[in-house]
């Protein structure tokens, strides 16, 4: 008799739990400076080495080595130091608020901070970035953002830009680039690689910079967006930020366990780069390659920043329910912040008296604009938007229906969070 073996699934489960130390091995790195750096006009299929090993420029002494030491000023460093910094106190302040009640909700980026501001310094005024919710770097990165209208949209104010029409966290700034975040994820793919497209058909110069994180790549606009960029070779940077969780949900569920996400890419025809997300000058060096790419007509990259998400994924999530308490710690990739100082301080470029002055000037600058902003309201004092105010900015000419509907609001006649029958 012809015996038939059951069939059975995989199902991957993270190799560390609560009371159970992760083993990191899965996460395969390569050692700092030995991965080589093509030209940017490679073609996509001569980056396939390149999806499966991990592009790294700063090593265990904080030496910046090999071929992907990108040619940077220390001013800059510092400059890349210091909005790390801030977008880390900005984050713990605002977790802090919080819990006072203040702001409804928070999702922090802790120890993803050199992803954005890093990425960043390499794009140009014009280009487009598609964020999603942890990409707060991109903004404390600028000076030309004001932190105090950054945190009234966190409090949908009276001064919010967005007249609390946005989830906090979900910041909208065309004039820097950065495009409305949308909760439904992955949308930012499609957008971003529509956005490029377009700026080509025009014969525009701004390129498009696509943010998805390890989780959403499971969703169908990911692979979408991949078809599309790679078909009409546009001018997007498609970044996947694998933090090794999607809430409670370990990368590999997402398809992150016997291959790569940069490997998508190689697979779809698109040069494909899988880089050390905690290294300031890998993520600055890598992101410049890209964006050269781009802008040269020679296509998308598609960017895998490995790194760990440090904190909660929101303020309504507790990580001690399903991961090591200790987890982020035991990251063999380290802190990005730790790693850039460490940097600056070996090449002279950067003292302890400074970094702790800075820490100082940044702790006031954001507890001041925290001041500042709550004197426009917040959700524990009252001064919401009002509730007529979501009739606006719908249509260019507002439709009698809804004029309608507007007038009952403001007569009492209706009452905006009672469910019709
Ligand atoms: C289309 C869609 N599905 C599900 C959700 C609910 N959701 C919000 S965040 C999240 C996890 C996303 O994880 P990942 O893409 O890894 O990003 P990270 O939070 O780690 O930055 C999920 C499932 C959503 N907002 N949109
Ligand atoms: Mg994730």
């Amino acid at each position: 008799m012809n015996k038939k073996q059951a069939l059975r699934l995989h199902v991957p489960e993270p190799s560390g739990r609560p009371g159970h130390e992760t083993d990191f091995s899965y996460l395969h790195l390569s050692p700092a400076g030995e991965v080589r750096r093509p030209p940017v006009d490679a073609a996509p299929a001569d980056t396939s080495d390149l999806a499966y090993s991990l592009v790294r420029v700063l090593d265990d002494e904080g030496r910046a080595v090999g071929p992907w030491v990108p040619p940077v000023e220390p001013q800059r460093l510092r400059t890349g130091l210091r909005a790390m910094m801030k977008t880390r106190i900005y984050d713990a302040r605002m977790m802090i608020a919080q819990r006072q009640k203040k702001i409804s909700f928070y999702m922090q980026c802790l120890g993803e901070e050199a992803i954005a501001t890093a990425h960043a310094l390499a794009l140009q005024p014009g280009d487009m970035c598609f964020p999603t919710y942890r990409q707060q770097g991109l903004l404390l990165a600028r000076d030309d953002i004001d932190m105090v209208e950054m945190i009234c949209q966190l409090m949908s104010n009276e001064c919010d830009p967005l007249k609390g029409r946005q989830l906090p966290v979900m910041y909208s700034y065309k004039r820097a680039g950065f495009f409305s975040i949308s909760g439904n994820l992955a949308t930012q793919f499609i957008q971003a690689v529509g956005w490029g497209m377009a700026s080509a058909i025009k014969g525009d110069s701004k390129i498009a910079s696509a943010w998805i994180g390890d989780g959403a790549t499971a969703e169908a606009d990911f692979h979408t967006a991949l078809t599309f960029a790679h078909v009409y070779r546009a001018p997007v940077i498609l970044n996947v930020v694998n933090n090794q969780w999607a809430i409670s949900t370990f990368q590999a569920i997402a398809g992150g366990e016997a291959t790569t996400f940069a490997a998508r890419g190689v697979g779809c025809g698109i040069a494909s780069l899988r880089v050390d997300g905690n290294d300031f000058l890998a993520v600055y060096a890598a992101s410049l390659w890209a964006a050269e790419r781009a802008r040269s007509n020679l296509g998308p990259t598609l960017m895998e920043w490995v790194t760990y998400r440090g904190g909660a994924h929101s303020t309504s999530d507790d990580p001690s329910r399903y991961r090591p308490a200790d987890d982020w710690a035991h990251f063999p990739l380290g802190d990005p912040i730790a790693r850039l100082k460490a940097h600056l301080m070996q090449t002279g470029a950067w003292t302890a008296q400074e970094h702790e002055a800075t820490q100082k000037e940044l702790e006031a600058q954001v507890s001041a604009a925290l001041k500042e902003a709550e004197r426009y309201g917040s959700l524990a004092a009252g001064h919401l938007a009002g509730a007529a105010a979501m009739f606006e900015d719908v249509y260019k000419d507002m439709p009698a229906h809804l004029r309608r509907q507007r007038e009952q609001l403001l007569r009492g006649e209706m009452d905006p969070l009672r469910r019709e029958s």
